[in-house]
């Protein structure tokens, strides 16, 4: 009886072991098909992930670097860090015909080109590898510039957020004096917060001068108390790791001077301009009207020496390099223009296309927009969207939002 007893246990022991076993085998069997059939996938997203991180965790050094280049050669407050920009810095002591960055026989045409105008527009490259930009010929320029007779009536609204630039809004005001578009159409608001020096102060002479001897519809400077941002010598404003606060603070600010600035009118465009660019073609406005659509950038550049170089990378066309690049990224990293080459196309490498191209991301140096799309909601993210923020972030926002964007190559901004 009792062996019998024993004997239906060890069975049942068994049994109950042989069940453990095969629920056991059955997991191993799940994970490894699991696995065979996610790793692909994992794989492609892992080496994009990796990619961004080496990018972030090198920055600094990188940065580093950089800094003391420009600090050298006296170039502070420029956004010139794509690969071949930085490898031009680094041969500073080689004169400009003997560049040698990639794509070394373009590169020595285009340093040249001021003495030798271009007698035709370079083809649009793969992505942009260089920031130099050659002169082209006037007969060129000219063709790409005319503009119809035409008798403007849209009121426009000019915005503009201040912080820290008291030095620079003279040469801002000069800028905008010199517009030929109908002074008594235009409305220029500043928006300013977070200033350490008399920025508010020199922005409420400016708009007075604005309106009473330049004969502007309205002008005036407001104070936001708003905080946050990043502020403080060029190196910490410009590192990378400091990009996320930084953008993020300026959609802020500009969303918020374009709540007041669309309460002052009935105003058909709104016009972003920088306070530090250095100069404005007289007909920037006509220009960018020009182009038909309801978000239109020029080109903004820099002067150094004798070259003329892309200042704001953030005016640009995706590339299938760069959207593969993006494939995997997780969504909530935030992609910048200038510290590690993205692949894409900067706006002025696209004079090929013709005189307006379209665009996928758009800078603010000089940035006309339908007041309607602000109207039914388009502003400037404060958050990363779609991997981007700010004036990126508003591009992409636009395009979902199915409204044009687009740049005009030809029409050049310059900044300090
Ligand atoms: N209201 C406000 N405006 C700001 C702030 N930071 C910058 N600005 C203004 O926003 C515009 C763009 O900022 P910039 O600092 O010139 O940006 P950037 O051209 O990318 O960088 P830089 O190389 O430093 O010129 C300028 O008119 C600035 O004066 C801020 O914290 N608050
Ligand atoms: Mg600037």
């Amino acid at each position: 009886m009792l062996l019998k007893k024993m004997s239906v246990l060890c069975n049942r022991r068994v049994l109950m072991l042989l069940f453990y076993f095969h629920l056991v085998l059955l997991g191993v069997i799940l994970i490894v098909a699991y696995d065979i059939n996610v790793s692909p996938k994992e794989t492609q997203y892992l080496k994009a992930y990796n990619r961004w991180r080496a990018i972030r965790e090198n920055f600094d050094s990188y940065h580093e670097a950089r800094a003391k280049q420009d600090g050298r050669l006296q170039m502070r407050g420029r956004q010139m860090d794509a690969v071949a920009g930085f490898d031009f810095l680094r041969d500073n002591n080689k004169r400009r015909s003997n560049l040698t960055i990639s794509n070394g026989v373009h590169q020595q045409v285009f340093a040249s080109s001021l003495e030798n105008p271009l007698k035709f527009i370079p083809k649009v490259p793969e992505y942009s590898a260089s920031d130099i930009v050659p002169y082209l010929s006037d007969n060129i320029t000219k063709k790409y510039l005319e503009l119809p007779r035409t008798i403007y009536t849209y009121k426009i609204v000019i915005l503009t957020p201040v912080c820290d630039v008291a030095h620079v809004l003279d040469n801002y005001m000069k800028q905008l004096a010199k517009l030929s578009y109908p002074h008594n159409l235009l409305s220029v608001y500043f928006g300013e917060d977070s200033s350490t020096d008399r920025t508010f102060d020199m922005a409420t002479l400016i708009a007075d001068d604005l309106k009473t001897n330049y004969g502007f519809h309205d002008a005036a400077a407001y104070h936001f108390n708003a905080s946050g941002g990043v502020h403080g010598p060029w190196g910490e404003v410009h590192s990378r790791s400091s990009q996320y606060e930084r953008r993020a603070h300026l959609a802020v600010s500009r969303n918020t001077l374009l709540k007041v600035g669309l309460k002052h009118g009935e105003f058909d465009y709104v016009l972003w301009i920088d306070s530090d660019i250095k100069q404005l073609p007289v007909d920037l406005i006509q220009q960018l009207i020009y182009a038909k659509s309801d978000v239109v950038v020029p080109s903004c550049l820099f002067e150094s020496g004798d070259l003329k170089r892309t200042f704001d990378k953030n005016s640009w066309r995706e590339t299938p390099a760069s959207i593969e690049d993006q494939e995997h990224l997780p969504k909530d990293i935030l992609i910048v223009e200038g510290y590690s080459t993205t692949r894409r196309i900067y706006l002025p490498d696209l004079k090929a296309e013709g005189r307006v191209v379209r665009l996928d991301g758009v800078g603010g140096c000089a940035l006309l927009i339908k007041a309607n799309c602000h109207r039914r909601g388009l502003m400037f993210p404060e958050k990363i969207y779609s991997n981007h923020i700010e004036t990126e972030g508003l591009a992409k926002m636009a395009d979902h939002m199915g409204f044009t964007v687009v740049g005009v190559p030809f029409v050049e901004v310059f900044h300090n």
